[in-house]
């Protein structure tokens, strides 16, 4: 299906009028971004048919990506370009007068999803089609998605993210596959004539579950997999039975939005309905697909893989147990077996406040059935380890523990895998916050370092970059990552390190009219590019990079006339709404801001860029435009990061502790070409260890640091209503819980050795070419790869038609 230009236009044409009755020329850009939305819907529709009937007559295992978030972005260019029309279509469009960008920037962008968590899933539902894997993603369609964020006075304001109000070109909503999920009443058991006992269910409040397909379009390989998101509505034999907004409310509520909090458990009643009614309704339509391929029931692990994206959706293993057993009338043995062999969990994070952990009380009357099942788990693993491994273990290990159901554990004990997503967050998980389960089933225990797709976080987001490194290699490294490599062979060529750089700034100028147009800044392009983008949160230290920015501030009141490297310092980062000390440091950066950007002393010198409502699209702007990449967390406490990969693949020099997946971009870029600073994950379990940390000794004795830290309070800083003095008083009085004030210098030091860097255009640039060239490792392709075959045994599927 070669579409040409002329054969565009006239179908685009058709399809405009066929849509709006009136003629192209008179649309707005919003009826555009519908009409080519739909004209590539169409397009795609054949390969997402066949891609699906393929699959089943191949009788090929398929892999469910279970999570609560997907944050797959702006659609329309990734679908296009993956397709290979891209090109057709922006031609087509010229010729018609209208421009591809404008209404590609129509868009909504789904924030169905926090931050990591979520890209990261919908980085693998790309690769899972481009590797033509045969898998799914199984998430919720909520209504509104993550807040759109606003500063008012400086201060973050979160306004509702009504994304579907105007429609959803991508999804089609699928009557024929809905389910029925269950919550609360009265269950018990009967046995009956046929030798088994019947699961029996009074006074349930029964929610539908309607799924909304979209296509996940693979990179030129005709491949269209599916990403199924649950939508919760009344069942349509029960609708007599609802008669005010206020009995309907427990049914619309379910998915009517993301909960924004991606660092702090709360556990709240309807969060638990949230993950209940996604996994059942995944699972229920699991178990109907699989009676398609005509096998026996234990022969299901050999089809279906179900992963589990954190904890959210852990209560796969029981609902499928429940499926199993109940419909499907299996021993709890076999079911166990099934299960088991069935389902991989992997883990995000090793704050303990993160933690997953169900009242009891809770489970037990939103989820009778559910709890029995858990209750049973539970013993039948106490029962078989203590003996074993006595109390200690396992009662630490235990998923019912102290009144609630502990969720890491149940993931764990279901899971025939359970991986980290660095080799340092893997290995703190065997040696510290998983060790006992690591002592019982070593064998379940993997790394799987996460990836990004270069697709969309270059090949898309920088295509003047791309086009460089195709004139120079050739284009086979967009299907072969590991040809990258290839590019490092340009580091001494002045030639291409020129074109990098040139590229570098041209990017810059766009980002700088952006920020001009959205902001109000001025800034330099020729200036350092350093880029911060990530939620918010206490250990990822934004703080941190505040700090550094006054202390350059009073640097240069101090010394006016010194030369300095002008920076330029991005920020993106969305708050928790509860997470108080978050929305603080926004409101101090943001003052900073006002205070560095309105000095006449300062002018190019220094300027502070804090972007609102930072999100997927945002990213692809900023990306490309940084020159530094902050990795800034803790040592120890960031599971890996993906913005280092993004950045690094656009060539940004990393500025980064030894944390997360730094620790690889490291060894693939060379230490000499990334800058490491800041405490070791060892040591600062020794400082907490030994408890011979005095953040305020450091304060009292080191001059340069208390400079800065009293600026946070003693008016430099204009607008500020105690927000300074709250991280002051963290910092100093309460003893720095994230080590800030200890790597401050370190932190320091290696900005000025970044300064010195920058300052030998040629030399900074090579470096950044190496970071560009090292980037392959970080392919979510390849991650896939090894969850494919590592994990899920499933297989990629060529059918000869790849194009
Ligand atoms: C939990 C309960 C209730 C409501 C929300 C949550 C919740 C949602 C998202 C908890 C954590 C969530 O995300 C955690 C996350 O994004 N972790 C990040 O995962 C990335 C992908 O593996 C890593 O790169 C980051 O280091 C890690 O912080």
């Amino acid at each position: 299906m070669n579409l040409t230009v002329q054969e565009f236009i006239e179908e685009y044409k058709t399809q405009f009028q066929t849509m709006f009755a009136y003629s192209y020329e008179e649309g707005t850009t919003e009826q555009h971004y519908t009409a080519l939305g739909i004209f590539i819907k169409n397009y795609l529709s054949r390969h997402w048919k066949e891609t699906r009937e393929s699959y089943i007559k191949e009788g090929a295992k398929q892999v469910y990506y279970f999570s609560m978030e997907f944050l797959p972005g702006r659609q329309l260019r990734n679908n296009a370009y993956n397709l290979g029309i891209l090109d057709i279509i922006k031609e087509g469009l010229t010729e018609l007068d209208l421009s591809f960008d404008s209404i590609a920037e129509a868009e909504a962008d789904p924030a169905l999803g926090n931050g990591g968590l979520g890209r990261l899933a919908s980085c693998f539902m790309d690769s899972l089609a481009s590797l033509s894997i045969p898998g799914n993603g199984n998430g919720i369609r909520y209504q509104y998605g993550l807040f759109r964020q606003k500063f008012v006075d400086g201060y973050q304001v979160e306004v509702p993210e009504n994304w579907l109000r105007n429609r959803n070109v991508w999804e089609t909503r699928n009557n024929k596959s809905t389910c029925l999920v269950r919550f609360g009443g009265n269950v018990w058991l009967e046995p009956n004539d046929k030798g088994y006992y019947e699961a029996k269910y009074e006074n349930t409040l029964n929610v539908l579950a309607v799924p909304y397909d979209t296509p996940m379009v693979g990179y030129r390989n005709n491949k269209v997999n599916n990403l199924r998101l649950w939508s919760a509505e009344i069942p349509v034999e029960e609708e007599a039975n609802y008669h005010t907004l206020d009995e309907i409310q427990p049914i619309s509520e379910i998915t009517q939005v993301l909960y924004p909090d991606d660092s702090n458990y709360e556990g709240q009643l309807l969060r638990l309905k949230q993950e209940y009614f996604m996994v059942s309704a995944g699972v229920q339509s699991i178990i109907r697909h699989f009676r398609k391929y005509n096998v026996p029931r234990k022969n299901i692990p050999d089809k279906i893989a179900i992963h589990i994206n954190d904890t959210h959706p852990a209560l796969a293993i029981p609902e499928l147990m429940r499926i199993l057993m109940d419909e499907e009338h299996l021993t709890w043995d076999q079911a166990w077996e099934i299960t088991q062999k069935t389902c991989s969990y992997t883990n995000h994070t090793i704050l303990r406040e993160a933690l997953e952990k169900w009242p009891i009380d809770m489970m037990k009357e939103l989820l009778p059935r559910i709890y029995m099942i858990i209750e049973e788990i539970n013993r039948r693993f106490v029962d078989y380890h203590l003996p074993l491994y006595g109390e200690r273990i396992t009662w630490q290990t235990a998923i019912l523990q102290n009144g609630v159901v502990n969720m890491a554990h149940l993931a764990v004990i279901g899971s025939h895998s359970v991986n980290g997503v660095a080799k340092l967050h893997t290995d703190i998980l065997m040696s510290d916050v998983l060790k006992d389960f690591f002592e019982i089933y070593p064998e379940r225990f993997n790394n799987k370092t996460n990836g990004i797709t270069q697709r969309r976080w270059v090949h898309l987001a920088n295509p003047e970059l791309t086009a460089l490194i195709d004139e120079k290699i050739g284009e086979e490294w967009k299907r072969n990552p590991a040809e990258l490599k290839v590019f490092k062979g340009f580091e001494q060529d002045e030639e291409t390190l020129k074109q990098v750089a040139e590229i570098k700034l041209n990017n810059k100028k766009r980002l700088a009219d952006y920020i001009e147009e959205v902001k109000g800044i001025q800034v330099n392009p020729r200036a350092l590019f350093d880029v911060q983008i990530k939620r918010l949160h206490a250990y990822k230290r934004q703080h941190l990079n505040a700090l550094h920015i006054l202390h350059r501030y009073l640097e240069i009141k101090r010394n006016p006339d010194k030369e300095v490297v002008p920076r330029v310092f991005i920020f993106g980062a969305k708050a928790a709404p509860s997470y108080v000390y978050a929305k603080q440091i926004i409101k101090v950066i943001n003052s900073i801001a006002d205070l560095v950007n309105n000095d006449p002393d300062i002018g190019d010198k220094l300027k502070v860029v804090f972007f609102e409502n930072y999100g997927v699209s945002l990213a692809e702007k900023i990306i490309p435009a940084a020159d530094i990449g902050e990795q800034i967390s803790l040592a120890s406490m960031e599971a890996s990061g993906t913005s280092n990969m993004k950045l690094m693949a656009n060539g940004a020099l990393t500025m980064a502790t030894l944390d997360g997946a730094n620790i690889e971009i490291k060894d693939f870029v060379g230490e000499d070409n990334i800058f490491i600073f800041g405490l070791t994950d060892k040591e600062v379990y020794e400082l907490k260890a030994n408890q011979s940390y005095q953040s305020k000794e450091l304060y009292e004795t080191n001059e340069q640091l208390r400079r800065v830290l009293d600026a946070l309070k003693d008016g430099t800083i204009p607008g500020l209503n105690g927000e300074g003095s709250a991280i002051f008083d963290s910092l100093v009085h309460y003893n720095d819980e994230y080590f800030v004030l200890k790597d401050f210098e370190s932190y320091v030091d290696a900005q000025n050795r970044a300064d010195a860097l920058y300052a030998k255009p040629m030399e900074w640039t090579r470096k950044s070419l190496l970071n560009i060239a090292s980037s392959a490792p970080f392919s979510a392709d390849y991650t896939i790869k090894r969850y494919a075959d590592d994990i899920w045994k499933v297989k990629q599927y060529f059918t000869g038609d790849e194009g």
